[in-house]
This record gives structure tokens, sequence and C-alpha cells, in this order.
């Protein structure tokens, strides 16, 4: 058998990548790994929360079960407060930013944004579902991290990385270097990298949108649907239609066999629905370092300037060529002035 690397192991490794590190990304992302280890054991008891008590209601102990989301987004911001790394963050389950300001956090240099638990719909029916997180250097001086820590493009992030509860559970981050995958090893209780240096295929064959939407969707978007379900031998054409309604599930298919996510806007969601800063930037920053690309239709999404905490963005996000064939067809159909015309 093999040597087995664990995410410690390899985090430490990787630290002499960075110039004058002094090790304190590596210990953020130790902590991150940590809480999504709680986060994945109680995932995992989910089903059983029928037997032990709903959720929302008293259990056996007398304590309230807590909603999972709720659950993780305080097991997170529990890690990240005694680390010593994190100087503030944000979360899609706080209105307003959290800020960290206690005996081990003086001089920390780094802000955290998180979505505890992704896909919702997903989290009390046993399909996969995700955390996403995105590191960013402070740009305030020292104190307690600001807003404007975390109003920086997606170009300055650091790190970012998301955990998936799926058939197995995984751990996928980038530093700007590549990306690498670990799956948890329940028997050890370790992420073992088994994924290293992913890359996304240039093209794909499979196209992952909530088609029920179609009649609000912009015009170039219904084009491109309806490009994927064309015959054409030369392209491998029809795609395969494939949607889990979690994007680090629907992402991480499409970053493994090569695909592409769409979440425009729509009537109901005229910004579209998934977060810049949580979401959308992260998730951008991996599919880039992997050899993608993520676009709002028209811009690079790491290039848009946040100028709100929970700002929402279209998403187009995967294989490059395919990215780039939905730019064209907003390009042609849906741009504003050929709208308005
Ligand atoms: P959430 O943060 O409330 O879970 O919403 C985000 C999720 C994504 O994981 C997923 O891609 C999308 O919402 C699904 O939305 P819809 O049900 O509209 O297709
Ligand atoms: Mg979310």
């Amino acid at each position: 058998m093999g040597s087995v690397k664990t995410l410690g192991e390899f985090i430490v490794e990787k630290q002499a990548d960075f110039q004058f590190s002094k090790g304190e990304l590596t210990r953020l992302l130790n902590d991150i790994g940590i809480a999504a280890k709680i986060v994945n054991r109680e995932v995992n008891k989910a089903g059983l929360a029928g037997i032990l008590g709903e959720t929302g209601s008293i259990n056996v102990h007398g304590d309230h079960v807590k909603k999972l989301d709720l659950f993780a987004n305080e097991q997170f911001i529990a890690a990240l407060s005694v680390g010593g790394e994190c100087c503030a963050m944000v979360s899609e389950e706080n209105e307003e930013i959290i800020t960290i300001d206690n005996a081990v956090s003086k001089g920390a240099k780094y802000v955290v944004a998180l979505d505890p638990l992704d896909g919702s719909s997903n989290i009390d029916v046993n399909v996969s579902i995700g955390t996403i997180f995105s590191i960013y250097r402070r740009t305030s001086l020292s104190g307690p991290g600001t807003l404007e820590d975390f109003l920086q493009p997606g170009t300055e992030q650091v790190a970012a990385g998301y955990v998936i509860y799926g058939s197995s559970t995984m751990l996928v981050y980038t530093t700007g270097k590549g990306v690498n995958g670990f799956t948890l090893d329940p028997s050890i209780g370790e992420f073992c990298l088994s994924h290293p240096n992913m890359k996304i295929p240039k093209q794909g064959k499979i196209y992952s949108i909530n088609e029920g939407n179609y009649v609000h969707f912009p015009e170039g978007v219904k084009k491109f649907i309806k490009y994927c379900q064309e015959e054409d031998t030369a392209t491998s054409r029809p795609f395969s239609s494939r949607y889990i309604g979690s994007a680090v599930a629907d992402f991480h298919r499409n970053l493994i066999l090569g695909g592409v996510f769409l979440y425009p806007t729509t009537s109901a969601s005229p910004k579209g629905k998934l977060r810049l800063i949580y979401e959308c930037n992260p998730l951008a920053f991996i599919c880039e370092q992997a050899g993608g690309k993520a676009s709002n239709g028209s811009k690079r999404i790491l290039e848009l300037a946040p100028s709100a905490l929970h700002q929402r963005s279209p998403l187009f996000i995967g294989s490059k060529d395919m990215v780039e064939k939905i730019e064209e067809l907003i390009a042609k159909y849906s741009l504003p002035s050929k709208a308005k015309a």
C-alpha cells in the first residue's frame, strides 16, 4: 500500500511555497479542516434526527436539537475564533460581519468568508451538501476586522475551498498554486490526499441548471440550453443534464468530469441567486486554478468589485469552452443594449 498523505501533512509541506510564511495560513486551513470533520459527523447522523428528536425540537438529553446549518455555522465560528489567525468572518447565516477580538486573535492577518452549509433544500433529504470558504488577507491595520476587509475582489483571495458531504466526504482547496482534493477516511478520521493537482476538462458533456426556471432565463441562456440539447456528432451533443441543487456537489462533479454549472438571473432573482463573496468567488478561484472559467455572463467573476456583504451574482462556471460559449450567446442575445432594442 502506498503511503497516505493527510491534509495536515500536505498543508505543512506546502507552507514552503510561500516566502516568509510564518505558518498562519497553515494553521487557519487546519482549523477549517477540523471544523469540517465535526460538521461531517453531524451531517452523517442527520437521518437519525427522527429517532433522536426532530431538528428544532428538544432531544432526549433535554437539549435543543440544532438545525444542521446553524450547527455548522457555530462550529466554524468557534474553530476560527479560538484559532488565533482570523480577525473577522462573514457567513451566509449572519446579517453582519462577525468580528473576532480576543487574546489569541491579536495580530491575526486573515478574514474568512463562509457558507457553512450550502444546499439548504437538500439538508433534510440525505442529498449531498457542502461548506464553501474563502480567505483574504485583511486590509484594515489592526483590531477586529472590518466590513472593508471583505469588499475585496475575488482576485485577492489567498485561499479558497469547499467540503462536500457526499457519498464520501471531501475537502478541496487552493492557495493559488493548483487545486488538491482530500477524501475523509472515517476509520482514521483524517482527510487524505486522493485527488492531487485537479484539472477540469476544457470541454465537458454536462450542463447543470434548474431548468424549471426556463421561462425566466435571459434569451442567451435559453439559446445555450437549446445548443446543449441539439444533435451534433462532432461536438458529442446532445449533452447530459445533471442538477443536484447543491452548488458544491454540482460544481464538484463538473470539475472532475467536465461540464458547466449555470445560475443565471431569473425574474424571481433579478441579480442571480448565489452570493458573490462566499459562494461565487471561492468556486471561481478553484475553477480557474483547475484550468476552468467563471463568469457572470460577460465579466470574470473574480474581478467583480463587491459593494455589499451578501451581494448576489449570476454564475456560469466550469469547463472553459462551455463558459465561453455561454458568454458568446449572452453577448449575442442578452446584452442590455440588445434587450432594450
Ligand atoms: P442556499 O445557500 O440557500 O443553500 O442556496 C444556494 C443553493 C445552491 O447550492 C444551489 O446551486 C442553488 O441554491 C439551488 O437553487 P434552486 O433550488 O433555485 O435551483
Ligand atoms: Mg448557500
